[in-house]
């Protein structure tokens, strides 16, 4: 049988509209910003991965693009090793920066991602089969999402018209509930989830509370990206005990945490504290959190959260799905990853209904694949992820990126441009 090889490798950074959307550093900047990766091979095949643009991870992209054609997509071990030797002693940080959110200290997992999803892809193509029987087969063909509600203004301060964006401001619990009826409407979310860290913990209980009222059905999750101190966190959990199916980090750290979860029955998540294999033991021998939540583009890609999943299940500890603003790649990669891990049982993050904004093109990928129906995406069958590129579209994000100027996702410096004495809240409450 021939192998094929990958013959070459197209990376393009893209820019979509994001709205002002609030958190623990600051605010979302008017665009946020994805790299899309193409893997092509000598026999016409293309395989897609997508992850973080900023410009530091960008340059270890490319670094590693330059070296791979000739390598066999079915050798992902290898491509693992070979990323390590590119990035050699230049793996200090993500690369990425989470807004200012998270210490990454390895670039490895984070730069061998999307080549992995885009290696999987192709041998899925060449196998005829999707990516998630790779994977160990769907055990699921609707992968369920929670809606992700945000604290948000009106509008960018300094958009054209100055005006609201179709959201319009969320910064009370009215507010937030309307933007979760929104929500619901829309996409048939049957769970909810509020970024908190915005407010102090008592007018963020209250619009845990108001949403409870407003849809008593639903379970509901408040993260406050670890704005709060043990203390609070442990007075916050005894206020919302029955009200929220998890707190996902109250507070920063698994000693902190750790300190929470001896104090309450409510489970705690995390998606900042446990962010790599070696976070692992400590936080299970600290019973530090209840639930961690995987995300393939910072855990090493889909074999990886795979394995994370099995640790997760052999200690006992629930999975849930973190997600930062992302495109239509992303979301397939993220429904067969779901799909494919049957211990995966609540609800995945996503920020894809707040690609909305001011009718401009807002993804990569040709429409039609990843519908949300009843809060669910359904599992693509086709080969591969399943989803196609839309060459007008990919080359209309790239246009916008090249002429936005945003080069890195920067919320705190943004927040400053507008608040100009704004610290981060973490830990502040
Ligand atoms: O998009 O502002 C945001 C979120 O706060 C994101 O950066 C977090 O990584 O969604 C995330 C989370 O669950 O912590
Ligand atoms: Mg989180």
């Amino acid at each position: 049988m021939t192998i094929n090889r990958i013959s070459r490798v197209v990376l393009t950074p893209v820019a979509f509209a994001d709205p002002p959307l609030l958190n623990v550093v600051g605010v979302h900047q008017p665009w946020a910003l994805r790299a899309i990766l193409e893997l092509h091979t000598d026999s016409g095949l293309v395989g897609l991965g997508e992850t973080y643009a900023d410009e530091t991870h960008l340059a270890r992209l490319e670094a590693v693009a330059d070296v791979l054609p000739g390598h066999d997509p079915y050798d992902t071990h290898g491509l693992y090793r070979l990323v390590a030797d590119v990035l050699g002693k230049e793996t200090g940080g993500a690369g990425a920066s989470f807004g200012g959110m998270l210490d990454v200290d390895s670039a490895v997992d984070t730069v061998y991602s999307p080549f992995e999803v885009a290696c999987l892809d192709l041998v899925a193509r060449e196998a005829d089969r999707p990516v998630s029987d790779l994977l160990g087969g769907a055990v699921r063909d609707r992968v369920p999402f929670s809606g992700y509600l945000f604290y948000k203004w009106a509008g960018h301060p300094g958009s054209t018209d100055n005006g609201p964006d179709e959201w319009g401001e969320a910064l009370n619990p009215d507010q937030i509930v309307a933007q979760a009826k929104r929500m619901v409407d829309g996409w048939g979310f049957g769970s909810l989830k509020l970024k908190g860290g915005v407010f102090p913990p008592e007018e963020e209980c209250a619009a845990i509370e108001a949403l409870r009222t407003a849809f008593p059905g639903l379970p509901l999750r408040l993260d406050p990206n670890g704005a709060w101190t043990p203390e609070t966190s442990i007075r916050v959990a005894e206020r919302l005990a029955g009200v929220v199916e998890y707190l996902e980090d109250p507070t920063p750290g698994i000693d902190a945490m750790a300190r929470v979860a001896a104090s309450t029955d409510v489970p705690l998540a995390t998606n900042m504290c446990v962010i790599a294999f070696e976070h692992l033991a400590p936080a299970v021998a600290a019973d530090a959190v209840q639930i961690v939540l995987s995300d393939h583009h910072l855990w090493g890609g889909l074999r990886r959260s795979a394995l994370l999943a099995g640790i997760t299940e052999t200690f006992g500890m629930g999975l849930s799905m973190h997600s930062n603003s992302h495109l239509g790649v992303s979301l397939a990669a993220m429904v067969h990853l779901a799909a494919a891990t049957p211990n995966l049982t609540y609800a995945c993050d996503t920020h894809y209904p707040w690609k909305t904004c001011s009718g401009m093109a807002q993804d990569v990928v040709r429409p039609g694949v990843l519908d949300f129906t009843d809060g669910s995406v359904a599992v693509p069958t086709g080969p591969g992820l399943g989803v196609e590129l839309d060459r007008d579209l990919l080359g209309e994000l790239h246009e916008r990126y090249l002429s936005c100027g945003v080069r890195r996702r920067e919320d705190t410096v943004y927040m400053r441009s507008v608040v100009p004495d704004f610290t981060p809240n973490t830990a502040r409450w």
